[in-house]
């Protein structure tokens, strides 16, 4: 390991996890690298957790107030929360256990814009941070951290944090060094600047965090895998979904409303948004680039397919055998690829001024399409927004995809009104299913109904949603948006009461 730990200086600071440990305390908030399962701390929150349930075993309460970057892995946000051992947490979480905790009223979740945390953090609105636990991949002679597989709000952490922990994780592949853009610019209003980005493969950073070596408390040697979990095929529907949208982007072409090598793209996470990238291998657009937030494994072959020409993001989401494959080709992917803070990656300036095309998935939509990309039947979270919300306010296009039917179809994901709003329906262009695809942009809210009916429902819940809304039209209070809100969310009390929105 001392080939990663270069600095001499600070290597009398390696010690055992559970040593590190000890430096966190009850009541405290920390700071934890990770972006959905790429470069989170794997070793001390583990022994956090230990810790922790000793202490309660001993009759002594114990939590802490956890911030991320985004969803990590089972040995931090999963071993805490089985600790009963986070108090409250922040933003975007993927873990059972920590869903089970927070639907059950157990743990509080403050589920927040992606690109918003490091600025709020520094605006003084979070309140302060304690201890910094970060994930790095190497420390440089001269003290300078080598980031991790996700840059996140790293330096946000080490910047405000009052102690540093480091976790040097040797299974990071050491050709990471050199594939990160640190943005160091940011300031508060009034002093805040326009960001010198202007294409999705500028350098506008430096490749290291900095670190005032005199608050960290302590250094522990790892070697263990990222999360990466494994995608799943993509089936029919997924096919399907990722046809319609390969067609509306070949007839945005021919129609010169988007250039041939298309705009650079954002995809979201989860088995559809991959299928849609694994899509565009066969497709017939080239020189494409991505400015996104994640980089998974249909983003990996259209490296491959050289139909993709470089990736801007700030962390990755692989399965084991994709994460086997980037660390094995390194040398010609770190040329193609940038991670940067999450602040960078899902900045409303940047996702505006370069014209993204977002492609997200979704929980539910209604007929005039507004979108819930995070609560189930309105109060139970599934992950959280996101970086969606960043990305689809601010897109060229804003494009939300999802099969129209969930649970075996006993839900429909075509509703008269959603039961939780993420995203207006200004926010929201383009919705597809594996029915079709309803291109939102222009219309009304009558026009949009009918086109979501026609396109996106599916042939069991069509019918149903024709005829409120034709009810609608008649009994409304006011016809800009009909509705009739005694019934307009019965959809969902008859799937809470009988387990299905069918009638
Ligand atoms: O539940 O796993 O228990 O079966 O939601 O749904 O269909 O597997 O789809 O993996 O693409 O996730 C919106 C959750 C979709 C995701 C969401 C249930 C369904 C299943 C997953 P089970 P699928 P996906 C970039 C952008 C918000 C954040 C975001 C998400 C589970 O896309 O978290 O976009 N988005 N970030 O059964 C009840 C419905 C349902 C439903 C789906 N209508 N009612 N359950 N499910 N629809 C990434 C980052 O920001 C980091």
């Amino acid at each position: 390991m001392a080939d990663r730990i270069a600095c001499q200086a600070l290597r009398h600071k390696i010690c055992t996890a559970a040593e590190a440990a000890t430096h966190i305390s009850s009541g405290n908030t920390v700071g934890m690298s990770g972006f959905t399962g790429s470069g989170y701390p794997k070793a001390v929150p583990t022994a956090l957790a230990a810790r922790i349930e000793a202490e309660h075993a001993a009759g002594r309460p114990f939590r802490v107030r956890i911030w991320t970057g985004a969803s990590t892995g089972p040995e931090l946000d999963g071993a805490l929360a089985k600790a009963d051992g986070i108090e409250f947490r922040l933003p975007y979480n993927s873990d059972p256990i920590a869903r089970a905790k927070i639907n059950a009223g157990e743990m509080d979740y403050f589920d927040m814009h992606l690109s918003q945390v490091a600025p709020m953090a520094w605006e003084g609105f979070l309140g302060p941070l304690d201890v910094a636990v970060i994930e790095v991949s190497g420390i440089r002679p001269d003290g300078a951290l080598i980031p991790s597989s996700s840059v996140g709000n790293n330096k946000t952490w080490i910047d405000r944090a009052d102690k540093v922990i480091l976790e040097v994780n040797r299974w990071q592949d050491a050709r990471l060094d050199g594939v990160h853009d640190v943005y160091y610019g940011t300031a508060l209003p009034p002093a805040r600047v326009p960001i010198p980005l202007v294409r999705p493969d500028d350098r506008i950073g430096e490749p290291y965090f900095r670190c005032d070596p005199g608050k960290i408390v302590a250094i522990v040697e790892t070697d263990a895998p990222d999360r990466n979990l494994p995608f799943t095929p993509p089936d029919a529907t997924a096919r399907a979904i990722a046809g319609h949208l390969l067609e509306f982007f070949g007839h945005e072409v021919r129609r010169g409303r988007l250039p041939a090598s298309l705009l650079p793209i954002q995809s979201g996470v989860g088995n559809i948004a991959n299928a849609v990238l694994t899509g565009l291998v066969d497709s017939p657009f080239h020189d494409m680039t991505a400015f996104t937030e994640v980089i998974q494994d249909g983003m990996l072959d259209l490296l491959d397919s050289g139909r993709l020409r470089m990736a801007s993001a700030t962390g990755f989401s692989l399965s084991p055998e994709a994460a086997e494959r980037l660390n094995a080709n390194m040398g010609v992917y770190r040329t193609k690829m940038v991670l940067r803070p999450q602040e960078i990656s899902n900045h409303p300036e940047l996702v505006r001024r370069l014209g993204c095309l977002a492609m997200n998935g979704l929980i539910e939509a209604d007929i005039y399409g507004n979108v819930n990309s995070t609560h189930v039947m309105g109060s139970r979270i599934q992950n959280g927004i996101g970086g969606s919300g960043d990305f689809a306010r601010n897109a060229y296009i804003s494009i939300f995809m999802t099969p129209s039917t969930a649970k075996g179809g006993a839900i429909s994901a075509i509703v008269p009104q959603v039961a939780h709003v993420d995203h207006i329906n200004q926010d929201v262009q383009v919705i597809v299913t594996e029915q079709g695809l309803a291109d939102l942009r222009g219309l009304s809210p009558k026009q949009r109904a009918r086109l979501i009916i026609e396109k996106c429902a599916h042939p069991d819940y069509r019918p149903m949603l024709a005829d409120y809304y034709a009810r609608a039209l008649k009994g409304s209070y006011g016809l800009h948006a009909p509705s009739l809100p005694g019934e307009a969310l019965s959809w969902h009390q008859r799937f809470m009461d009988r387990g299905t929105m069918r009638p």
